[in-house]
């Protein structure tokens, strides 16, 4: 059996996706998500212009060697485009193997570790009323832990606050929330440290006063404070528990983490933007987080994601993989077979994609009671349908950024 073919399908039901088709000699097909929020059409062109030839006639079944193959073979290694076509071949190729083995691929991962995956919604509001709305409605869903992002006063436009009109093609759904939008530009939102420093302990004040104290709550800092900042805001939160604080500080400096974390006891979270091992070797290390955040498509696939959490392992740190709107449902099922297979599963953030994206990628997953089971069907459980992908072409879409008030660019 060889690799015959390899598509790369593009389509935009809710938003934009990549997806990687590859299919064997034997009939066998296979997906890999490739979807890299904002910049999707650059990974397209890396898989299109040099994956793609590199892959026909290739036998399938040797995954190792055609990550490794890929991986150093390019000279140029890692950074985020390498890395989500990297990863959809990787995914692809496990789908495959997994469909051949007549398996759900969380079985050839090990199998199952657990009886499904506590994920965390994200609730968020204006000010106090429509978060506490927005709570209710996500423990109405059943979710088990929910993230809580608030309007900070004074600041127009910010992170994480859930808006009907960010999507016009969304038809009703409300997605709490989807950042990136359609458009020749991006938006421009506004930010204030110190007014953010203020305000986000009087809402988690408010919310444990309002929910009581059970409930495992997670907030995103968004990569904005310095490491004097940050620390702050995390002794500031000890007592509201927060289940994890996440992205605290850019992440292209993990050694920051350190300050922070000898300042405060609520846990960290990062990695959302990291693509390999290396970015995670001193922080985990060092124990400088306690949750990875890496998505399967924006780190190698399985194959590699699969190694990061197993040296994590060493260190009692564990999986908080990465679960927006933007990764596709094959990547989100990939991250539940990984999920339920590993020994150091922590929690999966999970938000539900919109009703087109649901009839173009036919998914076998499953979500009840705040609980993901990838489900039983060979492979990664998830099938394109490509005539309904055919009829949302790309549109051009992007993430927004940040200026101060003086119109200073600041970090998102
Ligand atoms: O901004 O997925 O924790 N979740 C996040 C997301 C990211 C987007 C970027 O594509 O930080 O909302
Ligand atoms: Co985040």
């Amino acid at each position: 059996m060889i690799i015959d073919r390899a598509d790369v399908i593009v389509t935009s039901p809710d938003r934009n996706f990549v997806t990687l088709k590859i299919t064997t000699s034997d009939g066998v097909t296979g997906l890999g998500d490739a979807t890299l929020n904002g910049r999707e059409l650059a990974v397209v062109a890396y898989l299109t212009e040099h994956v793609v030839p590199l892959l026909i006639g290739r036998d399938p079944a040797r995954i190792e060697d055609t990550w490794q193959f890929l991986y150093r073979s390019a000279y140029w290694r890692r950074g985020p485009v390498t890395m989500a076509a990297i990863a959809a071949v990787d995914v692809a190729l496990w789908d495959i193997k997994a469909k051949v083995a007549g398996l759900p691929l969380y079985q050839l991962l090990g199998g199952a570790s657990r009886t499904g995956l506590l994920t965390y919604g994200h609730a968020s509001g204006k000010d106090l009323e429509e978060l506490f709305d927005s709570v209710r409605d996500h423990q109405e869903q059943g979710y088990k832990a929910i993230r809580v992002q608030t309007g900070v006063p004074g600041l127009k436009s910010i992170y994480g606050i859930a808006s009907n009109a960010t999507f016009d093609a969304n038809n009703g759904v409300r997605y709490d929330h989807e950042p990136a939008q359609r458009g020749a530009l991006p938006n421009e939102e506004d930010w204030d440290t110190r007014s953010y420093l203020r305000h986000v302990p009087t809402v988690f004040e408010a919310v444990r006063a309002e929910f009581g104290p059970e409930i495992p709550l997670l907030h995103d800092g968004h990569h904005r404070m310095t490491p004097i900042q940050a620390a702050r805001l995390g002794k500031s939160l000890e007592p509201y528990d927060l289940f994890w604080l996440e992205d605290v500080t850019p992440a292209e400096n993990p050694e920051a983490l350190r300050l922070v974390r000898q300042h405060t006891t609520t846990p960290l979270a990062i990695g959302e933007i990291f693509n390999t091992v290396w970015d995670y070797q001193q922080i985990i290390r060092e124990q400088l987080i306690d949750y990875v955040r890496s998505a399967v498509t924006h780190t190698g696939g399985i194959t590699h994601l699969k190694k990061v959490l197993e040296y994590a392992s060493q260190y009692q740190i564990k999986s908080g993989m990465h679960g927006p709107t933007d990764i596709s449902p094959v990547g989100m099922a990939a991250a539940m077979h990984l999920g339920l297979a590993i020994h150091n599963f922590g929690i999966q953030e999970y938000m539900k994609h919109g009703a087109k994206t649901d009839e173009v990628f036919e998914q076998s997953f499953t979500f009840e009671d705040g609980m993901l089971h990838p489900g039983e069907q060979p492979g990664i459980g998830v099938e394109l349908n490509e005539q309904a992908a055919a009829a949302y072409p790309y549109a051009q879409a992007y993430l927004p950024y940040n200026r101060l008030a003086d119109g200073t660019v600041h970090d998102w």
